[in-house]
């Protein structure tokens, strides 16, 4: 088989990436590890920037999103007791952001595909990257006991952080930079009422909390827990009087509880590899950098890095030009460091570390007190939160 891009992953970066690509009249085919249930199975992110959301609108997926998407202008930081708004649109000149499931975006954009009846290979076995060092790269894989080959002039390696394409490249020629936390995210869905209309970050000294959601009906909770922590020892019992001790009281009052639809723990991490482009391979999303989940930044930083290279490969085949393949990796690695340095700020300022201490705990009180009392904290908070500009 033959094609111009070959995408490897079929998360939000690859299926993105694929219909960007379309819309340039790029021809591209997705390999993806798994079957399209399995990818639609795994809840994740529920914040969007405004930039993810013109990216979906761009390539037209984006009407269920805004019939069922919920814009938030605000999201509250509790500690002490009380909760602080943090008036994300009145401090940004009236930016917000799109409270609405990485789930849904997955679907919108597979079926979006589906309808297009442009090419998506699930369950393709034992991928490989082959010669992306020269002008022609090869992609290899198995499915149903046949080995298959794609001949492209490109590979977007698309797989997430435990892909192949990373893997592929030589130790020599990348450099990656790496922080694991020492405590994880034990996250339920359940088909409860939201505690608020808004989300609630909470520094708690038993740990951080988060209520968050996926529609007036469905909410999404964490908490943060030890590493060491199997899903199976925490009963839906333990979980919502875990969550209930980390509100603030008139939150922990307004709570309702119900049986868990899903419920997992994820390991916190920050990770960058530098560069992101390998002569003819492209890493975008997570196959390239993972942030904690506390800001909300990772979804929304692999949509920029397929907006950055969707848009230069159309350069490359529509213009000839190849500014835009050069330049990607600096562009996306430059708001990446941006994210990570706000996702490592605002991990470290809700959570309890191993050494927080007594005076740690001072430390954070006093940052978060400033933080809700001064006009440039907040808005150096909310800037950030609704993304920086591209
Ligand atoms: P994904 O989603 O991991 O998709 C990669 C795809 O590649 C496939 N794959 C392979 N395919 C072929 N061959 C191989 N060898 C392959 N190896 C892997 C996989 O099966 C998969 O389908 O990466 P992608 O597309 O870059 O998307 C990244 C996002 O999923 C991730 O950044 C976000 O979920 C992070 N995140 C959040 N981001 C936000 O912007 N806002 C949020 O509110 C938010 N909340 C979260 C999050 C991540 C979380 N976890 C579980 C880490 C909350 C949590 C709890
Ligand atoms: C979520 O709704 O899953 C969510 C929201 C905000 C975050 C992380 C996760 O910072």
């Amino acid at each position: 088989m033959k094609t111009q891009v070959a995408i490897i992953g079929a998360g939000p970066s690859g299926l993105l990436l694929g219909a960007l690509l379309a819309k340039a009249g790029i021809d591209a085919v997705i390999l993806e590890a798994k079957s399209p249930d399995y990818v639609l199975g795994r809840i994740r992110a529920g914040v969007l920037e405004q930039v993810c959301v013109d990216l979906l609108d761009s390539v037209g997926v984006g009407a269920r999103m805004h019939r069922e998407g919920l814009v938030h202008g605000g999201f509250e930081l509790a500690f002490g007791g009380a909760r602080h708004r943090i008036d994300m649109k009145g401090l940004t000149g009236g930016k917000q952001v799109m409270v609405y499931g990485q789930t849904e975006v997955t679907r919108d954009l597979m079926d979006d595909r589906a309808a297009k009846g442009l090419a998506t290979i699930y369950e393709a076995a034992n991928v490989s990257l082959h010669d992306f060092d020269g002008t022609k790269p090869r992609v290899r894989y198995q499915k149903d006991g046949a080995t298959h080959e794609i001949e492209c002039d490109f590979i977007a390696g698309c797989d997430g952080y435990h892909g192949v394409s990373r893997a592929s490249v030589p130790p020599s020629a990348i450099q990656t930079f790496e922080r694991v936390y020492p405590f994880g995210w034990l996250g339920v869905l359940s088909d409860t009422p939201p505690v608020s209309h808004e989300l609630i970050y909470s520094n708690h000294e038993r740990g951080f909390a988060l209520c968050s959601m996926r529609s007036p009906t469905r909410s999404r909770h964490y908490v943060q827990c030890s590493l060491d922590d199997k899903v199976e020892q925490w009963s839906d019992d333990a979980f919502w009087d875990e969550l209930r001790r980390r509100l603030d009281p008139e939150a922990a009052e307004s709570l309702v509880t119900g049986p868990s639809i899903e419920k997992s723990i994820a390991p916190l991490r920050s990770f960058v590899a530098e560069p992101m482009r390998f002569g003819r391979l492209f890493l975008a999303g997570d196959a390239a950098h993972i942030v904690p989940p506390t800001g909300a930044k990772g979804l929304n930083l692999a949509a920029t890095d397929v907006g950055y290279l969707g848009a230069a490969l159309a350069e490359y085949y529509n213009v000839r030009s190849s500014a835009g393949i050069d330049s990607y990796s600096q562009r996306c690695l430059r708001r990446i460091w941006r994210a990570e340095r706000f996702s490592w700020w605002f991990t470290s300022l809700m959570h309890k570390f191993p050494d927080t201490g007594a005076f740690g705990q001072k430390m954070q009180a006093a940052e978060l007190d400033y933080l809700v009392n001064s006009v440039a904290a907040s808005t150096t908070m909310a800037e950030n939160y609704v993304g920086l500009p591209l």
